[in-house]
């Protein structure tokens, strides 16, 4: 898969510092980048315990079977190593160095040897009185790790007693161990009558590794390629904070009882017992989650291949190309500093763009620094951004003329340093501000089952099971990703039918942004719609700029007719008028010329309006209908459901705006108007919520109160709990974020812009919050009675697993007094883009699907009604394919 098999569940905002405050902050570190405080790093670029975990690791976070014996979580933590690797004896320990602890305490003949392709554990060897011998390696490009087989052999008969060979299988992280050679050293661990431990953390990325530069083992599993070679060992050690993505937690495993039999009795002393070894019972559950999860081929995938993405955007750079990352060559980059030079390096990024690189271990003249990418972490537009500043630094690298150590440190985390006080071009950091916290695995199913999937729902995209679509752009409604911030938020609500601090942070959260008297909480946007429609309409006509399915329904239903009132552009897919959500005020004059000011209960006005394609109003237009209004005694009520979109595209195409806060800009909005209905599941960052606001006037806030208390719950919380509108406060809070809401928007012209650039026909200009497709020209062939937008929609589907909907004939339903159907101007297929759960390298996907579809186009069937519901007809319709 080209892009992420998942999409992005939780998020944790960025730290963005300005060059001026990182040269303060990295003084004051003495230029160690390990003395950098996490809060002031924009990026840290370290593998271990910093990996994105998937929502179930997070969910096992919290079933943790907190025991001191016999955890129901370790007994399952067995298992899953069973599974996998192969052993059937697991002693859990609490991080890597537990386990390099028990391997080498457990070994009680001092003197003998440890044989080894990585320093890893020579500390704790050398400690315990052992002997530690580096073997050379054999020079293997692919296989770096490869020791020299013959000195190995040489050694092993050289000593008088053995205790282990160790092996690293993807050595200092950017040393690979081939197959065949863990083979090898089994055999010569057999011949010598000695153990193999293999340290497995990185085996997936190892086999993946394999896979990608050997024929032979390309069309293997990973899984049976991970249990091979762990069943090759004696002993395995695993850190749960590599491969199985957890923050801390390891284990040791063997099949060999006896040896198991050491560990657990020594397991005591320095990790706790047997059954828990130093790990809360909720580690050992996310631990053996992550065990599961690990060998999933397309998440495995997906992990080389940003490390391979990054290096190619690292092309000029001397470096390897590890597991996890890229290891650059320090002493080559910065080849005219005599020493330090791979911490002057991770001192000048940081400097650069608050880039954190760690040098770690025993202080030492470094020359290589990691720069490793927190599993499922990043983004490929942030590696692409990483890149770039390390690039631009390895240009400069001449503004640094020395690095110079100010102590005598024993460790590098205990290391000063002075420089020269190299001066850095200023790097524009322009990406997505959060990384990526938990993850959702998203459907994989094939063609073949997406076709039959397809024809069994109807080739209704809203009957389609959302386990078997890959990317879902069905809505952007309750479907985004939430904060670290807002969950915290959730968790310390007080939830209550009465009065909960929530419900008032809700609301003072939101007068500040609307400037309105009232706030009243719904549990969505459609009852904030039915309480105001219910109070202001008492017949009459309801102006507004284009239609809204549920707006309109609640409209007629309290006995008020909708008129269009948008300008005429707005019809038109292919006008490129910038503010397209306009209303026409000709429009309305007109209907008070036939009907009288008083026909008119309040004008109904929408931000970035949703079904002209996502187009924003602007700011003069509002201004101008408030006016208008007043002198006719006609009240504003805004569908404010997608205000901050508006709002952003005022700052950005209204040159009067660009140093004017979103915040500022939405207050202004809003000031144009006499109160509101939201649904917050859009704008507000919410995956449920709404609410209704009023300006001042008080008659129509205790009618609506009354109903609210009818229909939707208690008058502080509007069916909402206070956990949701805790989530609502915070998410207010962060909507206003220009470089979210900046990032936001700019995803989605950057779908519309490769489509648009590959000449697929779509509505211009490109929407805030979805892109559409215009099914007329996309497919001519096809009859708007025979719904074209449909049979897109479904298509889309079927071709690359994307869901859209439908805005088109099917949509807008039947003339219920001639039966026919009303065959709108606009046939639409909106893709609407979730906010913050998906990546740009799933828009490059969805675009690719797109441009094959279009390419067969003509081979595309309209479709016909089986099943025809009277209202809503979209929802649960059904249809069959017709011969074009
Ligand atoms: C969408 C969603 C909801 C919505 C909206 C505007 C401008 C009000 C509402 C209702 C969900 C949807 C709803 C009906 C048909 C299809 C999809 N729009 N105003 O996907 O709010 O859903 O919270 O009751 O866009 O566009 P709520």
């Amino acid at each position: 898969m080209k892009a992420e098999p998942h999409k992005i569940k939780t998020v944790k905002n960025l730290n963005i510092s300005s060059y001026a405050e990182r040269d303060v902050i990295l003084r004051k570190a003495g230029l160690n980048t390990f003395n950098i405080l996490s809060s002031n790093v924009l990026y840290d670029m370290v593998s271990e315990g910093t990996s994105a975990k998937s929502q179930e690791q997070e969910a096992g976070s919290l079933v943790g079977d907190e025991t001191y014996a016999g955890s129901r979580n370790f007994e399952k933590l067995q298992f899953a190593v069973h599974e996998i690797f192969g052993h059937e004896h697991v002693c859990p320990v609490h991080n890597l160095n537990g386990a390099l602890k028990l391997i080498t305490t457990t070994e009680t003949a001092k003197g003998s040897f440890v044989f080894s392709n990585s320093d890893l554990p020579k500390l704790l060897v050398e400690r315990e009185k052992l002997n530690f011998v580096q073997i050379d390696y054999a020079n293997d490009l692919e296989y770096p790790g490869n020791l020299n087989l013959k000195n190995l052999e040489t050694a092993l008969i050289s000593a008088k007693q053995i205790a282990f060979i160790f092996i690293d299988i993807y050595a200092n992280g950017y040393k690979p161990v081939s197959y065949n050679h863990i083979k090898s050293i089994k055999e010569l661990a057999e011949k010598y009558k000695t153990k193999l431990i293999l340290h497995v953390s990185q085996i997936v990325e190892l086999v993946t590794y394999i896979k990608s530069i050997d024929k032979t083992y390309q069309t293997k599993p990973i899984k049976n390629l991970v249990l091979e070679i762990a069943k090759m060992a004696d002993v395995i050690i695993l850190n749960a904070a590599q491969d199985p993505r957890c923050n801390i937690g390891g284990l040791i495993a063997s099949n060999h009882y006896s040896v198991y039999e050491k560990y657990m009795n020594e397991v005591v002393v320095y990790e706790g017992l047997h059954t828990y070894g130093g790990m809360a019972g909720r580690t050992m559950e996310s631990f053996r989650l992550g065990i599961l999860e690990m060998i999933y081929e397309p998440q495995a995938n997906w992990i080389q291949n940003q490390v391979n993405y990054f290096a190619e955007n690292l092309a000029d750079i001397p470096k390897y190309i590890g597991a996890d990352g890229i290891y650059i060559k320090a002493d080559e980059f910065l080849k005219h500093l005599s020493e330090n030079q791979a911490q002057a390096l991770a001192a000048l990024l940081y400097q650069k763009a608050g880039i954190r690189c760690l040098v770690q271990g025993k202080y030492k003249n470094e020359n290589i620094l990691p720069i490793q990418i927190p599993r499922l972490g990043l983004t490929n537009q942030q590696l692409f951004h990483i890149a770039k500043a390390i690039t631009e630094v390895y240009h400069e690298r001449n503004s640094i003329s020395s690095f110079k150590l100010l102590n005598s440190p024993e460790w590098q985390d205990q290391a000063i340093f002075s420089w020269n006080n190299p001066v850095l071009k200023r790097f524009n950091y322009e990406c997505e501000a959060y990384r990526i916290q938990t993850i959702e695995y998203v459907g994989i199913a094939t063609k073949e089952e997406r076709k039959e999937i397809a024809e069994k729902v109807g080739f209704n995209t809203f009957l389609l099971p959302s386990k078997d679509v890959m990317i879902d752009f069905l809505t952007d409604s309750g479907t985004c990703a939430q904060t670290n911030e807002q969950w915290s938020m959730y968790n310390n609500a007080d939830e209550t039918p009465a009065s909960s601090k929530d419900y008032f942070d809700m609301i003072e959260s939101l007068k500040e942004i609307t400037g309105y008297k009232y706030i009243i909480p719904t549990h969505q946007g459609r009852a904030a719609e039915h309480i105001m429609s219910q109070v202001l309409i008492k017949g009459g006509f309801v102006p507004g700029n284009m239609y809204f399915t549920t707006t309109k329904l609640h409209q007629e239903m309290a006995g008020g007719t909708f008129v269009d009132v948008i300008i005429d552009e707005a019809h038109n897919s292919q006008s490129t008028f910038d503010w397209k959500g306009n209303i026409d005020i000709s429009k309305v004059q007109k209907i008070i010329d036939e009907h009288g000011e008083g026909s008119i209960p309040y004008i109904s006005f929408e931000f970035s309006v949703n079904l002209a394609g996502g187009q924003p109003v602007h700011m003069d237009n509002m201004k101008e209908v408030y006016l208008f209004c007043k002198s006719h005694n006609i009240p504003v009520m805004f569908d404010a459901t997608r205000a901050v979109e508006n709002a952003y595209m005022i700052k950005k195409k209204d040159p009067r705006y660009v140093n004017v806060s979103i915040k500022e800009i939405l207050r202004e909005m809003f000031s144009y108007g006499d109160g509101c209905t939201v649904s917050s599941k859009k704008d507000y960052l919410v995956n449920i919520g709404g609410f209704l606001g009023i300006r001042d006037d008080e008659d129509f806030y205790t009618k609506a109160m009354d109903l609210l208390r009818i229909y939707e719950g208690t008058s502080t919380n509007g069916g909402m709990s206070a956990g949701d509108m805790a989530m609502h406060a915070e998410g207010v809070r962060e909507m206003i974020d220009y470089n979210y809401i900046k990032a936001r928007v700019e995803q989605t012209h950057y779908l519309g812009n490769k489509l648009k650039d590959a000449g697929i026909p779509i509505v211009e200009p490109i929407g805030t919050h979805a892109v559409f497709l215009d099914a007329k020209r996309f497919l001519p062939h096809i009859d708007q009675d025979n719904y074209p937008a449909q049979a897109l929609a479904v298509e889309l589907f079927i071709e690359s697993g994307i869901r859209a909907m439908e805005r088109g004939n099917v949509s807008s339903g039947r003339n219920k007094k001639t039966g026919k159907n009303y065959r709108p101007s606009l046939e639409l297929v909106r893709l609407t883009i979730p906010r913050r759960a998906y990546t740009n390298s799933h828009m490059d996907l969805v675009a690719e699907g797109i441009i094959n579809l279009y390419k067969k186009r003509n081979s595309i069937k309209g479709l016909t009604f089986v099943y025809e519901p009277e209202n809503l007809r979209f929802f649960q319709g059904r249809f069959k394919q017709v011969e074009n």
